[in-house]
């Protein structure tokens, strides 16, 4: 049966199991959809590691699920925006990972964002589901070191500096098509895939209009209730597949959350992803 936490032990624990959000096959169509962007765009492949949901009409609806919303105004209140979606599809090769970091390394906003993770192919512990440490969303902003590993995941390739009690960690296995939302800074990440599959999940980042971001000027898409802030410049919804607005729109994005988020990058941004990230 498909587990659910409440939002009690969301507040508890820094994570909580959000059930079924879409079907098998619901989960199976975006699994299509991104086989078929790798198969007609190889070159473009790392576009869906930040933003996706500004590419394709499908994804964006899903951002804004009824389901996801339901369990998000629980732990966030009214109103929601999308600040970012990313795919992590995880090679059967051993090899990839993502270490123990917390989201509030890179990216600091008041309130702190609300992840919303979805399996889209079933999430085990044999091909690296996801993996908390409890609580560690109360510990405060960690110390990170940046490894320059090839297999990590993430593009700073960065985890916790200090030694962490790995006995009480918890894997988060997930059908495809069930959730599970974690606050930002939790400590988590998930280890390499030693199936014969890919693992693939989509995430989203939900942020409140009224947070403050650090840094430059945002932009994030509305999905629920108003905005009376104005802190993020608001982003259109997507109505065609890959489009060429699409394309401008999710480039204009990427370029405002770089700016924050890879501030000391140096090289290409249209290149920053799609290395290790979601390798097919
Ligand atoms: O999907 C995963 O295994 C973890 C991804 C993650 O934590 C991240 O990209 O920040």
């Amino acid at each position: 049966m498909t587990a659910v936490d409440s939002a009690e032990f969301f507040r508890e624990n820094g994570y909580a199991r959000t059930g079924r959000i879409l079907s098998r096959e619901e989960a199976g169509d975006i699994r299509t959809l991104v086989e078929r962007f790798e198969r007609e765009y190889p070159e473009a492949v790392g576009k869906l590691d930040l933003k996706a949901s500004l590419l394709f009409p499908s994804l964006d609806r899903l951002s804004a699920h009824p389901a996801i919303m339901a369990r998000l105004t629980e732990v966030m209140g009214p109103n929601i925006m999308c600040h970012s979606a990313s795919f992590r599809n995880k090679a059967p090769d051993g090899r990839t990972f993502v270490g123990w970091h917390q989201d509030t390394a890179y990216e600091r906003v008041e309130p702190p964002k609300i992840v919303g993770w979805l399996a889209i192919t079933d999430c085990t512990t044999e091909n690296g589901c996801l993996r908390f440490m409890p609580g560690s969303h109360e510990w405060g902003p960690l110390r990170h070191v940046e490894t320059g590993n090839p297999d990590s995941m993430l593009t700073h390739s960065h985890h916790v500096a200090e030694d962490l009690d790995e006995s009480r960690a918890v894997d988060v296995p997930l059908e495809a098509g069930e959730g599970v939302l974690f606050h930002y800074g939790v400590v988590h990440g998930s280890a390499p895939n030693h199936s014969d599959h890919r693992r693939m999940a989509l995430f989203f980042d939900y942020v409140r209009p009224d947070s403050v971001h650090r840094g430059s000027r945002e932009s994030a898409r509305l999905v629920l209730g108003v905005d009376e802030a104005g802190h993020y410049d608001h982003e259109p919804a997507p109505t065609t597949d890959y489009g060429g607005a699409e394309i401008a729109a999710h480039r204009a994005g990427v370029r405002k959350l770089a700016a924050n988020f890879y501030a000391d990058w140096e090289g290409d941004i249209e290149a920053l992803s799609g290395s290790a990230r979601n390798r097919i």
